[in-house]
């Protein structure tokens, strides 16, 4: 919390597919406080290079999954890591318990013996500075009513009760989170819509969210020339999945705004779009994006609303 004039960096850590990048995208972009602050979402796969960030760190949010316990031993090894990393050692810290809305979740009872809550409350430094009097060290989150997200059975577009879901997928790092969380939650579709994005070093499971799956939103750095052919790969992997075989399919060249971006006419080449286009069944729109400054949302949006007023 020290004076500076770059709002304070708030960090939110925790293992893959805790639901850090839902919190972000869904909630804490939402907060009004009356300072401005940064809260920076380090990816579970981006682990080893958490220790980068810590030096900007102010307060420290560390998500755990609540209803996988086969998660929460490694999280507790984890959380300890974090906590004795000496940037850290006065900041407060909020531990979360997410996805209290499954009913495979454990307690708070529960997850307090399974994480060892006391031995990891008895060995952190106390973290209570005069800015921070009481710092809440744990609590349960649950999405405010309207904002759950986490319904299966509805299958995308088809008549049911719950709304249908986009997914986001592309490698990690592609800006995905980013155009999730400052702008697709803000959409205002005449129908209500679920963009589920799925972190990049998440692609083994990908599939298992196929199934309810309405249209595809598939990100691709278009300033890293060295990932766009193993992202070619990827989406071909992703088009060739039957579940996915009618979806409408918006690609997405992000990073527009970087000035080292490749021009369309060379990403679509590097991309072998043409050999995409002739053998995906989906139809397939390209888009060229900038999350960081907004070049390109509308026609996102244009899409989107396109794809909810097809039926599957
Ligand atoms: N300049 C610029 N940077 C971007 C843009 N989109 C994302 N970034 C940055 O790229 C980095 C990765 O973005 P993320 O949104 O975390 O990427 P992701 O696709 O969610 O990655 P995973 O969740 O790991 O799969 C972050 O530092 C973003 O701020 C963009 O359009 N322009
Ligand atoms: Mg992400």
């Amino acid at each position: 919390m020290a004076a500076g004039r770059s709002p304070p960096t708030f960090l939110l850590l925790g293992a893959a597919g805790g639901g850090k990048s839902l919190l972000v995208g869904t909630n804490l972009t939402d907060l009004r406080l009356p300072r401005k602050v940064t809260v920076r979402e380090l990816g579970g796969c981006m682990g080893p290079i958490w220790p980068s960030y810590y030096s900007e760190c102010s307060a420290l949010l560390f998500v755990v999954d609540a209803s996988n316990p086969s998660q929460v031993s490694s999280s507790c090894i984890q959380l300890l890591s974090v906590l004795s990393a000496e940037p850290l050692a006065s900041v407060p810290v909020l531990v979360l318990f997410n996805k209290i809305d499954l009913p495979c979740h454990m307690s708070l009872v529960e997850m307090k013996s399974l994480f060892r809550m006391q031995d990891v409350l008895s060995c952190a430094p106390d973290r209570s500075g005069p800015a921070w009097p009481r710092p809440a060290r744990h609590f349960r989150f649950r999405l405010p009513a309207g904002r759950r997200r986490f319904r299966r059975g509805g299958s995308g577009m088809a008549a049911g009760r719950s709304p249908p879901t986009f997914l986001l997928l592309g490698a990690a790092g592609g800006g995905k989170s980013l155009l999730v969380g400052t702008n697709l939650t803000d959409l205002r579709l005449p129908r209500k819509v679920t963009v589920r994005e799925l972190g990049g070093c998440m692609g083994p499971i990908w599939p298992s969210y196929y199934s309810e799956c309405s249209a595809l939103l598939f990100v691709v750095d278009a300033s890293n020339p060295s990932q766009v052919s193993s992202s070619c790969i990827q989406l071909l992997s992703v088009l060739s999945a039957e579940p996915l075989a009618s979806v409408p399919v918006l690609v997405l060249f992000n990073k527009i705004d970087l000035p080292c971006h490749m021009s369309l006419v060379e990403m679509k080449s590097l991309f072998r779009m043409q050999d995409v286009l002739s053998c995906a069944t989906q139809p397939i729109t390209i888009l060229e994006t900038s999350a960081r400054d907004g070049t390109g949302l509308a026609g996102v949006l244009q899409w989107l609303r396109a794809a909810l007023r097809e039926p599957s």
